[in-house]
């Protein structure tokens, strides 16, 4: 097993990985920018070294900073957690070079991750369903235009090294495709680096579901089972639920589907599979994620798995262990906590006057925040997870908002009046979600004041 694991990241995420590593006798090293020297994960961790100043680029994504602090201390892994350099190759690949296991997939996994064109036509080969649409990316107007007049209209024009929501534009008409192509091309180039688009015919009304697999270095393969993760607002998710509300029929296949792409790709490490449901219920492939996800911990209450030690004992070589029982129990829902303003979403970093956490049967809550801690404006907004688990959805709903309830935060703005207005809906409790629930509740209810 590994001596020495150093975290490249840092909040929530930092303390969760510190914590496996706690308990499977791995020393820990923190690394942290000038702002973060009293953060919890710094506490925790048992060296820490200070990689720059504030600014991202110049500490978490410093790449030849961490690379440094790894070896200083001797840390023989580096866990990139979630955001900041978790999905860059260039890292990975650097890591290999340095002789430090990256703790996540493969460099070649993690660069089909990112080149969403490639993928979608891989899986198109394999067998994987995927939207209808272009065979790879689409070079020119004249090219998109023939697709698109194949497949028929509305399409969406994508960034192949886009994702997550980012570079897409719904096209309605032909009439309109000559500039949307021109405009995403563009947009594509300043954000992505590459001017590169492929097509597919846009769906309405669609549904994010989304599988966890975890894969062994021979090459083993399990799922442990989807994610609901359709209330989300701008791309950004809000709250997650597993199981996802979907008869058992398609819970199989599209468990099924995540295997079989995790295969064809010749999958390693943790992962995500991530498909859109028609409101017809047709299952197509997205894209993947190579990394541990914000989400996780509703896969590890429903499965009774702590991810990140199985995803640190695969890195170590280890086979999968339990592969025959992961057995879903019950149904467990997150809700993210962020320093926002709850009706605007707008960041409210600040000092954290007064933090109570809730507690009881079926709660967890993951968060490096604390009183008297100031919560940065350089970072993500996200200050804690709340994870609500019980024998069923409604059980798991009850106690998300009793849980809600009992959350004291004082001195900043947080998302939490918003959850419980959404935990509220009658359109939520009876599961009718899609993609575009939030913008419909804040439409029929504008924000209390
Ligand atoms: C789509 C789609 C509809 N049709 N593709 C957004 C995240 C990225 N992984 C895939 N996304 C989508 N792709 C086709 N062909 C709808 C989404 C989508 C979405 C689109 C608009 C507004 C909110 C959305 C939320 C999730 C997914």
């Amino acid at each position: 097993m590994f001596k020495k694991i150093l975290i490249a990241n840092r909040s929530e995420i930092a303390v969760r990985v510190i914590r496996a590593c706690k308990e499977l006798g791995i020393r820990t090293v923190a690394v942290y920018s000038d702002i973060d020297k009293e953060s919890m994960h710094v506490k925790m961790a048992d060296e820490s070294v200070c990689i720059g100043p504030a600014s991202p680029e110049q500490s978490y994504l410093n790449l030849p900073a961490i690379l440094t602090a790894a070896e200083l201390t001797d840390a023989v892994a580096i866990h990139p957690g979630y955001g900041f350099l978790s999905e860059n190759t260039q890292f990975a690949e650097a890591c290999a070079t340095s002789g430090i296991v990256f703790i996540g997939p493969t460099p070649e996994n993690m660069r089909l991750g990112g080149d969403k064109a490639k993928a979608r036509q891989i899986m198109k080969k394999k067998g994987v369903p995927v939207v209808p649409g272009s065979d790879g990316p689409v070079e020119s107007v004249s090219a998109a235009a023939k697709v698109a007049r194949k497949i028929g209209y509305p399409v969406m024009l994508k960034a192949s090294m886009g994702g997550g929501g980012r570079g897409m534009k719904i096209v309605n008409a032909e009439g309109e495709l000559e500039e949307a192509f021109l405009i995403a091309q563009r947009e594509a180039l300043t954000s992505f680096g590459s001017s590169e688009l492929y097509l597919e015919k846009y769906i309405h009304g669609i549904r994010h579901i989304e599988v966890q697999i975890l894969a062994d270095s021979k090459g083993e393969v399990a799922h442990l089972g989807e994610r609901e993760c359709s209330i989300q607002r701008r791309h950004q998710k809000i709250i997650e639920e597993s199981p996802a509300v979907i008869p058992e029929r398609l819970r199989k296949k599209v468990g099924d589907y995540a295997v079989k792409a995790a295969k064809a790709i010749r999958y390693k490490n943790i992962g995500t599979v991530e498909f859109i449901l028609s409101p017809e219920d047709e299952i197509y492939f997205m894209e993947f994620n190579t990394r541990i996800q914000v989400e996780h911990p509703i896969t590890e209450a429903v499965m009774g798995v702590d991810l990140v030690k199985e995803q640190i004992l695969v890195s170590a070589g280890h086979p999968l262990r339990f592969k025959r029982i992961y057995k879903p129990r019950g149904a467990a829902i997150e809700c993210r906590i962020n320093a926002e303003d709850p009706e605007k979403f707008i960041p409210s970093p600040g000092k954290i006057e007064l933090f109570t956490l809730p507690g009881g049967p079926g709660i967890r809550v993951d968060t490096a925040a604390y009183a008297g801690w100031n919560v940065p404006p350089q970072y993500d907004s996200l200050i804690a997870k709340l994870i609500a688990h019980g024998a069923d959805r409604q059980e798991a709903i009850t106690r998300m908002r009793r849980a809600l309830d009992e959350f004291q935060i004082e001195g900043i703005k947080t998302t939490i009046p918003f959850h419980k207005r959404v935990l509220a809906d009658k359109n939520f409790l009876e599961g009718k979600i899609d993609t575009g629930f939030i913008e419909r509740l804040n439409a029929a209810e504008p924000a209390l004041k």
